[in-house]
């Protein structure tokens, strides 16, 4: 009987137990195989991952709280093998991620309190997690987390760009302050939130008073049609910045649902229309070439509605898209 055997007994990815080399791996996953942090006091890497499974800033169909698992699970088959050398990018033929280290860092531990006392634990998780590498990346989660997240960025200023179909900036409804669909009002209210630039806008408004209040704040807003008609380059036009980074600091967040959701159907507000996944893969790419990006969340994928997982793996690829242009030399 032949045995078969990997030639050099590798192990295949990093997430390995002690003594386990190349015949047993980690059997939970982490973001693309990465090793999962175990001391937060001396871990680095350049690029940090922590879940936010937090949906309670949902006003209509929760499951967003899911989203860190799926999105795991669906990064399992992207990890990068040949001792974290990265991956090559097939379509633009080059290698990206080459060197650049990775690691999960874990949860945030939400828990049954009060909406703000989770948000002052996700306010103190990402600013630990800043303290143990370059870049941190939050996996929502309902995009209510991004207003506590950028908070944790508060020791320099910083352009807030924000893809999604809808705008966030409602100030206050029936009383409530601090939902899914307030949040970047939230954020625009932080003295160190300079300028917030919103991709791909859609659908009707019922109310006025949000979007009257983004044009008096100077929010830059880029319809969805507008990337659609005229294309990525013409449409993004508008973001001050140009090569060479020279916008500054930025902090990016992305709601799911700024995409067709043809193409990325596992959300809870599916909008009609959107851009397509290499649209945005342009954008992110582009924002990465303009601006210092010092931080970005993913959020609003929700598992309760994807088909086939297709939203997940969506998800896990737009992450390593962004991560490439980021750790670009
Ligand atoms: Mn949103």
């Amino acid at each position: 009987m032949t045995s078969i055997r990997h030639p050099a007994h590798e192990p295949s990815t990093p997430a390995v137990p002690r003594g386990g080399d190349g015949a047993i791996r980690h059997g939970f996953t982490s973001f693309y195989g990465a090793p999962i942090v175990e001391d937060m006091a001396s871990w680095r890497a350049d690029v940090g991952f922590v879940g936010v499974p937090f949906d309670a800033g949902t006003n209509d169909r929760p499951g967003a709280r899911f989203g860190p698992a799926a999105i795991r699970d669906a990064s399992a088959r992207y990890h990068p093998s040949e001792e974290w050398r990265g991956y090559i990018d097939a379509e633009r033929g080059v290698r990206i991620l080459d060197g650049v280290s990775m690691a999960d860092v874990g949860d945030v531990d939400v828990r049954t309190v009060d909406l703000l006392e989770n948000f002052d634990i996700i306010t103190d998780a990402a600013r630990l997690t800043r303290r143990g590498c370059r870049l941190p990346v939050f996996v929502g989660g309902d995009h209510a987390i991004t207003f506590p997240i950028v908070r944790a960025f508060d020791d320099a200023p910083l352009t807030l760009i924000q893809f999604d179909a809808h705008q966030d900036y409602t100030d206050e409804k029936y009383g409530v302050r601090y939902s899914h669909d307030n949040h970047m009002r939230r954020s625009s209210e932080l003295p160190h939130v300079r300028q917030i630039v919103q991709v791909g806008l859609r659908g009707v408004l019922e109310r006025f008073e949000p979007y009257d209040a983004a044009l008096r704040d100077g929010v830059i807003i880029v319809p969805s049609e507008r990337i659609v008609r005229a294309g990525v380059p013409a449409a993004m036009a508008a973001l001050p910045g140009g090569r060479g980074r020279s916008g500054g600091r930025a902090y990016v967040t992305i709601d799911i649902d700024v995409l067709d959701p043809a193409g990325a159907p596992g959300t809870g507000y599916p909008e009609p229309g959107g851009i397509t996944y290499y649209q945005l893969k342009d954008a992110l790419l582009l924002v990465a070439e303009r601006y210092d990006v010092v931080g970005f969340d993913v959020t609003e994928v929700d598992p309760v509605y994807d088909a086939a997982a297709v939203t997940a793996r969506l998800a896990a690829k737009l992450m390593l898209d962004l991560l490439g242009a980021i750790f670009a030399a």
